[in-house]
């Protein structure tokens, strides 16, 4: 009788042990699908996707073979017509854009529809020569606010949230993609645009801003004024979309350490459409490419020939819905990897990793390749120097110069040579080896590295090797 009462017991327990966790699991799924903007594109079988992304490349090169001279004459160049195009994997055949051929276009040689059809114009800077123009149809458009209402979504934003957007309003994509974008998901938009830090921090604590879009230095910064002000309590900022430039995941524990919220990674292009070409989910591992506008390659960018899957080489980015200005097998510049296993998230895009550098912007010191976020990620190794940092490239006496100024924690900045001679050899020597090459590193004062409110330069190169 007393083993009867206690197996009654249990299993009573039992069932509501399994109810509790149905429960949950619904719960979970429900959370999880909140957090979907567009199910049926976003969660597509991957068949199903492979078919829609067949048709829209059709599509796109029958439109630039017809509309955009500077195609036509690089198809015609390689002896192909839009009726050698049936499948994705017939991309390879196509020839590829890089950012000269858009220079050379400038201002409109590229754009594929007549001028009366382009709403929207914007352009990248670029360090030399003249900016990239990019020219967005209405279509476009509403393609752009569709991905980033995906990206904001995907960390959990609704109509109940607060988008402060501190990337720059302009020619720049930053500003205004992310704007339209927090709209159409219903959120309330603040467009302060970047810089003005003080009204940043009052307009955030007085709006109660709770998500934040700017440049992961800008957030940093941010972070830093939020500390000096003591306002970290009054803050109801729970989430960032921070990119434009290249951020570890040291920077990011830092930024969400600052500001107390989550930081995704978001990435994209002017030349492709601005950022939404990338996010990530929940689950912080690897950006989403919006495969359904955006068919990504990863090359060796030495021989141009695909790398095995999985491996790390320079993105290419085709775009197979826009209709202002198309751009085939465009080379992004940019070093990253695609990762094909499904996401815990459950959608089903296949996912970039975070970038890694860009070939363009290594460089090479005492003939060894050197991305500034290698030094990046070795200075953050150490808990006493601050994620602020520049790096010096010089000549003298025909043998390269390589100096890296770092930041020291305010409460880890002293007057005891020994303690800081000491540190700096530590930094050197891991610089050494992680890199293989020798750094000076100079260990300077908290503050005094210029802080940046959009995309920081962190690298001075004086030999102007690449000079045009
Ligand atoms: O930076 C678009 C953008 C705005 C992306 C806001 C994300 C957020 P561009 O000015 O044309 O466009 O610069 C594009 O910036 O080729 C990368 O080298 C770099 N970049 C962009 N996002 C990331 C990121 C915008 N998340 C160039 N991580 C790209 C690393 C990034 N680099």
């Amino acid at each position: 009788m007393g083993t009867f009462v206690v197996c009654k017991i249990t299993n009573k327990h039992r069932n509501e042990a399994t109810n509790f966790k149905i429960l949950l699991f619904f719960a979970l799924l429900k959370k999880l699908k909140s957090m979907i903007w567009n199910e049926s594109y976003e969660c597509m079988g991957r068949e199903e996707m492979r078919e829609v992304q067949n048709k829209r490349l059709r599509t796109t090169v029958e439109h630039v073979y017809h509309n955009s001279p500077f195609y036509r004459a690089k198809m015609q160049e390689l002896g192909i017509t839009p009726m050698d195009i049936e499948t994705i994997d017939d991309l390879v055949k196509l020839p590829f854009t890089i950012k000269t051929d858009l220079r050379d276009q400038y201002p409109f040689g590229l754009f594929s529809v007549p001028m009366s059809e382009i709403v929207r114009l914007h352009a990248s800077s670029g360090t030399t020569g003249k900016p990239i123009v990019a020219g967005y149809t209405r279509k476009d458009l509403s393609t752009w606010s569709e991905v980033l209402a995906r990206t904001f979504t995907s960390g959990g934003c609704s109509r109940n949230d607060i988008f402060q957007i501190a990337y720059g309003y302009g020619l720049f994509t930053g500003g205004l993609g992310a704007h339209y974008g927090a709209e159409n998901i219903g959120a309330s938009v603040i467009p302060i645009s970047a810089g003005n830090t003080e009204k940043q921090i009052q307009l955030m604590t007085d709006f109660g801003s709770t998500a934040l879009c700017c440049t992961p230095s800008y957030a940093l910064y941010l972070g830093e004024a939020v500390e000096d002000k003591g306002v970290k309590d009054k803050l109801k900022l729970k989430v960032g979309f921070f990119g434009a430039e290249p951020w570890t995941e040291a920077m990011r524990f830092e930024i969400e350490k600052k500001l107390n919220i989550k930081a995704y990674d978001i990435f994209g292009l002017t030349e492709v459409i601005g950022p939404g070409v990338s996010y990530e989910c929940n689950a912080q591992k690897g950006m989403h490419i919006n495969e359904d506008h955006f068919l990504p390659e990863i090359i060796n960018p030495v021989t141009l020939e695909p790398v095995a899957p999985g491996e790390v080489g320079e993105l290419v980015l085709t775009t197979i819905t826009k209709e202002g200005m198309p751009v085939i097998r465009y080379r992004t510049k940019d070093l990253t990897r695609l990762m094909y296993e499904p996401c815990s998230c459950g959608r089903t895009s296949v996912r970039m990793h975070k970038i890694m550098g860009r070939s363009d912007d290594m460089l090479i010191i005492r003939g060894v390749n050197v991305f500034p976020t290698q030094i990046e990620s070795v200075l953050m190794e150490f808990g006493e120097t601050a994620p602020h940092y520049h790096l010096y490239v010089d000549r003298e006496n025909n043998t390269d110069t390589f100096d890296v100024h770092v930041e020291v924690r305010p409460e880890n900045f002293t007057d005891d040579m020994s303690s800081m001679l000491n540190l700096r050899k530590r930094i050197e020597a891991r610089i050494q080896s992680v890199v293989g090459i020798h750094a000076h590193v100079k260990l300077v004062e908290p503050r005094s590295i210029e802080r940046s409110t959009g995309k920081a330069q962190r690298v001075t190169d004086k030999r102007n090797l690449y000079k045009e």
